[in-house]
């Protein structure tokens, strides 16, 4: 028989069956179904977060942690994450395929009840949550729904199904369309432009993510590929080693204190937890937590059980071989000085808490990492005693950085009067008080300074004027940082303390606007200040409180008519309007130079006034990266500052480093 007829036969059989099954019971499941998938629709922020960038990419994700469930469940090896021309995403896995046959319950394929049914819980919504390693598909349906077509193939039994769909509403029910000699599923879709404010899928975003999960899920081969036009690239990234070798990735560019990665794991009641360190010789702590590979960046039970064993472990270790006296007591910040650690806990029934979720609230968790790091941990440093030595005078060292940086705070607090409230003299203040009314505009150079100070509305914005050279904070510890005159009037401005005593309810202002140049320089002073934030005053930035301001960058005059624009698309669209009918009319176009040039009304016009300003919240991401340019360009490593440098020459000539 030819494969033709074959395959007519195949589709006939799979018709037949559905036939038999539509009952009533299907109708009334039919409408539920469409319900579920209306209410995706109606408010889709409750279920990928929000329609912007984030919740764009969050659809792939989505559908990639259902592949990894599957490596997971140890079916699958191979996941790949495609952005086709058009920004459709194709993901591919090798594992077993979505089941295809009929359930018993719905009477119909598992396939369709996995992208047309609504798993109780959203994300965001609260209540229950996924449970990774078992319970595939949840959010298929949600991607589905978000969609303007999906279309699924798994390969199974010798066959290639197939099952299309638009805006979660079946287009073509499942047929059979060819037969394989493997088995996977391939999943291609293509977000719903009215549901997303942006459609344009970002490579590196999806790269860093996919990164993050093969090091997460060790051995698992994650490619992505971009097929766009004028883009193509591709990774691929499998790590044997998993979360080794993700510490091994963030201390690059460190001088480490120890060659070897510490690596503990342990499993308990169905849950496993796994650590890996390493100390560097650097001032900063750098622990990434995660809970069934989602990032938890306000940390949680997982986090506390290490902290606490550590510090426990560190001491105890000291006093034994008599590093530490015996009254002598070294903290938990000291022990983390220079730190980098990965703690990946997978577990059922996850609970998650916390303003965003992003918080493990798993008591027993707690206890499991605590016992494994205090068994391992011991151990190790009892079989490597030249790095016991090496960590514990790190710690006792931070330990007396600290003691030395109380009594410079305190030497500074009694000179410039912090106690007393009073402002440091660089900073025009609003007359408004409630934080969450107010805004603080941070500016350098004295001459935009001053145009903001004259252009603003001074009822709610306030202005702090940084000038110079800062601080090369990577080279610093707190005490110094206290000390510094560049830093200094900006913690105080703030209000609300720097490192361990930080606090985020004495915080002055909850919109924190750095106003920068759009050039090389500008793009220096925001990386300084988001790198001074990002590892003394986190908390800002994971409550969202950071912004850029977005100067215009060209300047259109046709006669005596003026407008602005942020970026080429618009000038060029601006100047087409600005012409009209009129071809040969000249508009004249200027550069902006800096926010020096702008006079304070133009200032006030285009960058400030919130009827009119675009404003780019900050987020981890790009404080995150903010720090890894940092530690480039001002750690005592020569070689890759270089390579940075020369790969960047034209952004970087005017850098003062
Ligand atoms: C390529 C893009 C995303 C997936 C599987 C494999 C299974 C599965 C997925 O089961 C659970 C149970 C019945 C509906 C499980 C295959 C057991 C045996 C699977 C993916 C829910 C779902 N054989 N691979 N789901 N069923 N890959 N990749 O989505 O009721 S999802």
């Amino acid at each position: 028989m030819d494969e033709e007829k074959q395959k007519r036969i195949e589709e006939h059989e799979v018709k037949e069956t559905y036939g038999v099954d539509k009952s009533n019971e299907y109708d009334a499941s039919e409408i539920q179904v469409l319900e579920g998938l209306e209410a995706v629709r109606k408010r889709p922020g409750m279920y990928i977060g929000s329609t912007s960038k984030s919740g764009l990419h969050h659809l792939v994700y989505e559908i990639v942690d259902n592949a990894i469930d599957e490596a997971l469940a140890g079916y699958c090896t191979d996941i790949t994450v495609q952005i086709n021309e058009g920004d459709t995403i194709t993901v591919t896995d090798n594992g077993r395929g979505i089941p295809v046959d009929i359930q018993a319950q719905t009477g119909r394929p598992a396939l369709e009840v996995v992208y047309t049914v609504l798993h109780a819980g959203g994300k965001f919504g609260g209540g229950g949550y996924k449970v990774s390693g078992g319970l595939h598909g949840v959010g298929a349906s949600v991607v589905n729904a978000l969609s303007e077509w999906l279309t699924v193939q798994v390969h199974r039994d010798g066959k290639i199904h197939q099952m299309k769909f638009s805006r979660g509403h079946i287009v073509e029910e499942m047929k059979i369309i060819g037969s394989t000699d493997h088995t996977g599923t391939t999943v291609t879709f293509k977000p719903d432009p009215e549901m997303f404010e942006e459609t344009v899928y970002d490579y590196d975003v999806l790269h860093t993510r996919m990164r993050e999960q093969a090091f997460l899920n060790a051995g698992l081969r994650i490619r992505t590929i971009d097929l766009r036009a004028g883009r193509e690239q591709s990774d691929e990234m499998c790590f044997e080693g998993g979360i080794r070798e993700f510490v091994t990735y963030l201390n690059t560019n460190k001088d480490v204190l120890h060659d070897q990665v510490i690596y503990m794991a342990g499993t308990r009641d169905g849950s496993m937890a796994e650590v890996a360190l390493q100390y560097n010789d650097g001032y900063n702590e750098n622990i990434l937590s995660f809970a069934n590979n989602i990032h938890t960046p306000e940390g949680g039970m997982h986090e506390e059980g290490f902290k606490r064993a550590l510090t426990n472990v560190l001491n105890a270790y000291g006093h034994k071989m008599k590093i530490l006296k015996d009254e002598e007591k070294i903290s938990g910040e000291d022990c983390r000085e220079g730190l980098t650690c990965i703690i990946s806990v997978k577990l059922t029934d996850a609970q998650f808490e916390g303003q965003t979720k992003a918080k493990l609230g798993n008591s027993e968790i707690r206890t499991l990492v605590n016992s494994i790091v205090s068994e391992k941990l011991e151990i190790f440093l009892e079989e490597n005693p030249s790095v016991g030595r090496q960590v514990l005078d790190k710690a006792l060292m931070a330990n007396r950085a600290r003691e030395a940086a109380k009594k410079a705070r305190e030497s500074v607090r009694r000179k410039t009067g912090l106690e007393s409230g009073q402002m440091p003299d660089k900073l025009q203040d609003c007359n408004e008080r409630d934080p969450g009314l107010c805004e603080i505009y941070i500016v350098e150079g004295d001459s935009a300074a001053g145009s903001a100070i004259q252009g603003r509305d001074s009822r709610f914005q306030a202005i702090l004027a940084m000038w110079g050279k800062m601080l090369n904070v990577e080279k610093a510890r707190a005490d110094k940082i206290y000390g510094n005159d560049k830093l200094y009037p900006l913690i105080v401005a703030l209000g609300a303390g720097i490192g361990g005593e930080f606090n985020i309810d004495k915080l002055r202002y909850h919109k924190i606007i750095i106003m920068a140049d759009a050039d090389v320089d500008g793009a220096h002073i925001r990386t300084l200040l988001l790198t001074f934030f990002f590892r003394y005053m986190r908390p800002l930035i994971e409550n969202g409180y950071v912004y850029s301001a977005v100067p215009p960058l060209y300047k259109l005059t046709r006669g005596k008519k003026q407008r602005v624009a942020y970026s080429d698309e618009e000038r060029d669209r601006i100047s087409a309007e600005m012409r009209g009918d009129n071809p040969n009319v000249k508009v004249d176009i200027s550069r902006f130079k800096g926010l020096g040039e702008m006079d304070p009304h133009e200032l006030w016009e285009t960058t400030m006034d919130p009827e009119r300003r675009t404003l780019r919240r900050i987020t981890l991401d790009d404080a995150v990266k903010a720090d890894e340019i940092f530690t480039i360009l001002m750690g005592e490593k020569v070689e890759p500052r270089k390579e940075w440098i020369e790969s960047n020459a034209k952004y970087a000539v005017n850098l003062d480093i």
